[in-house]
Protein backbone atom coordinates (compact mmCIF):
# COMPACT_ATOMS: atom_id res chain seq x y z
CA UNK A 1 0.00 0.00 0.00
CA UNK A 2 1.33 3.46 -0.69
CA UNK A 3 0.06 6.60 1.03
CA UNK A 4 1.42 10.09 0.91
CA UNK A 5 1.16 13.11 3.75
CA UNK A 6 1.01 16.26 1.98
CA UNK A 7 1.61 19.84 4.10
CA UNK A 8 -0.90 22.18 2.05
CA UNK A 9 0.91 25.66 1.91
CA UNK A 10 -1.53 29.01 0.83
CA UNK A 11 -0.50 32.18 0.88
CA UNK A 12 -1.67 35.24 -1.08
CA UNK A 13 0.56 36.62 -3.70
CA UNK A 14 2.21 39.94 -3.92
CA UNK A 15 0.41 43.13 -4.37
CA UNK A 16 -0.36 46.49 -3.84
CA UNK A 17 -1.62 46.09 -0.56
CA UNK A 18 -0.27 42.18 0.32
CA UNK A 19 3.37 41.91 1.26
CA UNK A 20 5.29 39.17 -0.06
CA UNK A 21 5.56 35.50 1.28
CA UNK A 22 7.61 32.45 0.39
CA UNK A 23 8.37 28.95 2.03
CA UNK A 24 11.47 27.46 2.95
CA UNK A 25 12.22 24.27 4.38
CA UNK A 26 15.56 24.23 7.16
CA UNK A 27 17.74 21.61 6.66
CA UNK A 28 17.68 20.92 10.75
CA UNK A 29 16.12 22.38 13.97
CA UNK A 30 18.90 24.53 15.24
CA UNK A 31 18.73 26.87 11.79
CA UNK A 32 14.90 26.56 12.62
CA UNK A 33 15.63 28.06 15.94
CA UNK A 34 17.72 31.15 14.78
CA UNK A 35 15.83 31.73 11.96
CA UNK A 36 18.84 30.90 9.90
CA UNK A 37 18.34 30.60 6.30
CA UNK A 38 21.57 29.81 5.10
CA UNK A 39 21.00 25.86 5.07
CA UNK A 40 17.44 25.94 3.89
CA UNK A 41 15.66 25.15 0.68
CA UNK A 42 12.70 27.40 -1.30
CA UNK A 43 9.82 24.96 -1.63
CA UNK A 44 7.40 27.38 -2.72
CA UNK A 45 8.31 31.29 -4.08
CA UNK A 46 6.40 34.54 -3.65
CA UNK A 47 3.79 33.52 -6.31
CA UNK A 48 3.40 30.09 -5.61
CA UNK A 49 1.06 29.81 -2.63
CA UNK A 50 -1.82 31.46 -4.50
CA UNK A 51 -5.15 29.95 -5.88
CA UNK A 52 -5.24 26.79 -4.38
CA UNK A 53 -1.75 27.27 -3.16
CA UNK A 54 0.41 23.90 -3.36
CA UNK A 55 0.75 20.91 -2.13
CA UNK A 56 4.33 19.52 -0.23
CA UNK A 57 5.23 16.00 -0.02
CA UNK A 58 6.09 14.94 3.48
CA UNK A 59 7.91 11.58 2.57
CA UNK A 60 9.34 10.45 6.32
CA UNK A 61 8.06 10.13 9.70
CA UNK A 62 9.97 13.12 11.01
CA UNK A 63 9.97 16.91 11.67
CA UNK A 64 9.56 19.36 9.13
CA UNK A 65 11.02 22.55 9.77
CA UNK A 66 9.10 25.93 7.59
CA UNK A 67 9.43 29.21 7.68
CA UNK A 68 8.71 32.24 5.13
CA UNK A 69 12.15 33.31 4.12
CA UNK A 70 11.49 37.11 3.12
CA UNK A 71 14.05 39.87 4.67
CA UNK A 72 16.49 37.59 5.17
CA UNK A 73 14.38 35.91 7.64
CA UNK A 74 12.85 38.59 9.88
CA UNK A 75 9.30 37.23 9.39
CA UNK A 76 10.84 33.97 10.60
CA UNK A 77 12.36 35.71 13.48
CA UNK A 78 8.63 37.90 14.22
CA UNK A 79 7.76 34.73 15.37
CA UNK A 80 4.38 34.31 13.06
CA UNK A 81 5.77 32.82 10.03
CA UNK A 82 7.67 29.53 10.81
CA UNK A 83 6.47 26.07 11.99
CA UNK A 84 7.22 23.14 12.60
CA UNK A 85 4.84 20.20 10.83
CA UNK A 86 5.18 16.67 12.78
CA UNK A 87 3.90 13.75 10.21
CA UNK A 88 1.34 11.35 12.27
CA UNK A 89 0.55 7.89 11.97
CA UNK A 90 -2.97 7.95 12.76
CA UNK A 91 -4.02 4.02 12.13
CA UNK A 92 -6.23 2.87 9.66
CA UNK A 93 -9.30 4.18 8.88
CA UNK A 94 -11.74 1.61 7.10
C1 LIG B 1 7.38 30.60 -8.90
O1 LIG B 1 7.00 29.25 -8.94
C2 LIG B 1 6.05 28.97 -9.95
C3 LIG B 1 5.61 27.53 -9.76
O2 LIG B 1 6.67 26.66 -9.57
C4 LIG B 1 6.69 29.24 -11.32
O3 LIG B 1 5.76 28.96 -12.35
C5 LIG B 1 7.10 30.70 -11.37
O4 LIG B 1 7.77 30.95 -12.58
C6 LIG B 1 8.01 31.05 -10.21
N1 LIG B 1 8.26 32.48 -10.19
C7 LIG B 1 9.48 32.98 -10.06
C8 LIG B 1 9.56 34.46 -10.01
O5 LIG B 1 10.47 32.27 -9.99
CU1 LIG C 1 6.43 36.27 5.11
Amino acid sequence: MVFWVFAVFKYEPPSDTIRPHSVYLFQDFQSFLNCDLSRTRMVGNQTRGGGDGFEFVLQRWWPYYFACGEHNGLHCKDGLMRFPVFPMFRGWHY
